[in-house]
């Protein structure tokens, strides 16, 4: 139902999705039985012309049953929107999959850095990417982010992603998420930061692998590119025929 609105662009997104499409059925289904019922019995009892009205104390086996039933019914519903929950939970908060990418994401009043790995796949090389409000990704690779606050609480919210982590000074807070959709999309801050909150829109990218290494190859001095990993891929790649 959600996607209908926005797109999935995450792989944890779907189960997102699913839980809250889970909740609003069940939700849907109790209220409107109900309000069915409550209608009908308004009608149905009215007030009319020498009736008297039955006073139930509701304490017979049989009324009891009136509320007992529906009551386990709901507390069902209630175990397997739980169940639900923290199997989701798990597998976007809890489980670490195994990386292919590290992302690194600063928020500070009122602006984003995303410290990108760049050539070789390792942070806090020379070759890194530091760009401001411009996350850039590759499309189907597992990705661990590390998320910093410099002054204030901020929250690191991609809403395609179906992701939204709270950043809090003083520490370093791993997440993750694995891009399955091309693609351009809104990064927000989602805790109230000062004044310049609203003011700090930042953008995600989604590349497929070729535009992707295109990007790094363009973001890379010169002088560093003999030494990556990626330079290496590449010509591992041309002399692969050759070694087979
Ligand atoms: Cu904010």
């Amino acid at each position: 139902m959600l996607e209908y609105f926005l797109p999935r662009a995450s792989s944890f997104a779907g189960s997102i999705d699913h839980l809250f499409d889970l909740i609003t059925y069940l939700v849907m289904f109790w209220f409107v039985l109900t309000m069915a019922f409550f209608f009908y019995v308004v009608f149905r009892f009215r007030a009319k012309p020498g009736q008297k009205a039955q006073y139930i104390t509701g304490e017979t086996h049989k009324q009891k049953q009136a509320v007992e039933i529906p009551h386990y019914l709901i507390l069902l519903c209630d175990l397997a929107i739980l169940f639900y929950t923290f199997k989701v939970w798990h597998e976007v908060k809890i489980d670490m999959p195994e990386y292919d990418e590290q992302v690194r994401v600063i928020s500070q009043q009122w602006a984003w850095t995303f410290e990108h790995a760049g050539a070789d796949g390792v942070l806090d090389t020379d070759d890194d990417i530091k760009l401001i409000n411009e996350l850039v990704l590759k499309k189907d690779t597992q990705y661990q982010y590390e998320l910093q606050a410099l002054d204030v609480m901020h929250s690191f919210s991609i809403p395609v992603f179906r992701l939204k982590q709270d950043a809090v000074p003083g520490r370093k807070i791993f997440g993750h998420f694995k891009p399955i959709l091309e693609g351009e999309w809104d990064v927000q801050c989602a805790e109230m930061c000062g004044y310049g909150h609203g003011f700090m829109p930042a953008r995600v990218k989604i590349l497929a692998a070729d535009e992707y290494y295109a990007w790094i190859a363009e973001h890379t001095p010169a002088h560093l590119k003999q030494d990556t990993a990626y330079a290496n891929t590449e010509s591992q790649l041309k002399e692969a025929p050759n070694n087979g």
